[in-house]
């Protein structure tokens, strides 16, 4: 099996690549195209395309349009991005190394952007070929739940309410199964449907996106701690410096490690029930646990 460094540096240019050409083949006005091209085009890690190849990977499948279900998916989530860093919620100035979206194109335009990013993404599963009309609806459907009340926007919705208030740790899982988990484990899941996978083997992976989804937002409130600004490519020490609900607030740092790696062993765990040898979603696991940015 190939290492993350030679996967993740074989698949990335190709999914920047369809990204680019799928913000070309939009007829919208330029100004609309290049804020959407904007924030995509400055990066960022790729783990939720990645994911899904590396679903098909397991499953040995080789699907046509795995790298546009993915880039979709990286469209939502770069929409999240975006809307994420304006004034009304954490006001940020830089994202992915780069100033960010409404520091640019200003706060009109970002939330169009992202509004675009996130309607664009359903109509391109709407139009895929090669999958059949039962399957296409699965992906549109999950992918609803995942991005929208039930699942991403709930969960930043409660994580704003919870500002400033004193909640459980039980709560502050609740958020990120939600606010991060969900859209993460779509990736997965979505993977599974192009794979036409069995309901042992999606359920098995559903739970593997539910533990990694959590091990990833526990690393990022480590990072917050533990990384740099120019590393990150957004600034470090925003969560502690504005007292937010983070894993080691709650925990402590070790404790939050400690949580972080109990997560990442159960998401290995439900690996191990499909496939007997370590594959690629065994080495982005570790990535995620040990990444610095
Ligand atoms: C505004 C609808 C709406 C939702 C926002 C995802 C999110 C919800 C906000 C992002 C803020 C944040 C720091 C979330 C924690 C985990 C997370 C999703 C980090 C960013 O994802 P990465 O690390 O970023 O995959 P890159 O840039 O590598 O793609």
């Amino acid at each position: 099996m190939t290492s993350y460094k030679n996967f993740s540096e074989y698949h990335i240019p190709k999914i920047d690549r369809r990204l680019s050409e799928m913000i070309k083949s939009i007829e919208a006005p330029t100004i609309l195209k290049e804020a959407m091209n904007y924030s995509l085009a400055a990066g960022g890690k790729r783990v939720r395309p990645l994911f899904l190849l590396a679903v098909l990977d397991l499953l040995k499948v080789n699907h046509s349009e795995a790298l546009t279900v993915g880039s979709t998916i990286e469209m939502i989530h770069t929409y999240s991005l975006i809307h994420d860093d304006l004034p009304s919620m954490d006001n940020d100035d830089y994202r992915r190394g780069e100033l960010t979206n409404h520091k640019v194109y200003g706060e009109a335009l970002a939330i169009l952007a992202g509004d675009g990013l996130l309607t664009f993404s359903f109509g391109v599963l709407s139009r895929l070929q090669a999958v059949s009309a039962e399957e296409k609806l699965e992906l549109i459907n999950q992918m609803s739940q995942a991005a929208g009340a039930e699942g991403m926007v709930g969960g930043q919705v409660l994580d704003i309410e919870s500002e400033s208030k004193i909640i459980s740790v039980e709560e502050l899982e609740m958020i990120h199964i939600n606010k991060t988990g969900a859209l993460l484990t779509y990736s997965i899941e979505a993977g599974a449907i192009l794979a036409a996978a069995d309901v042992q083997t999606k359920k098995a992976l559903r739970e593997f996106g539910f533990h990694i989804g959590l091990a990833f937002q526990i690393q990022d409130d480590i990072l917050d701690i533990e990384g740099t600004t120019e590393v990150l490519g957004k600034t470090a020490g925003k969560d502690v410096a504005s007292e937010k609900n983070t894993y080691p607030a709650f925990l402590t740092l070790a404790g939050a490690k400690s949580k972080r790696d109990w997560h990442y062993n159960q998401a290995i765990q439900c690996l191990r029930t499909i496939s007997n040898e370590p594959v690629m979603l065994d080495e982005i696991a570790a990535y995620i646990i040990n990444r610095n940015k």
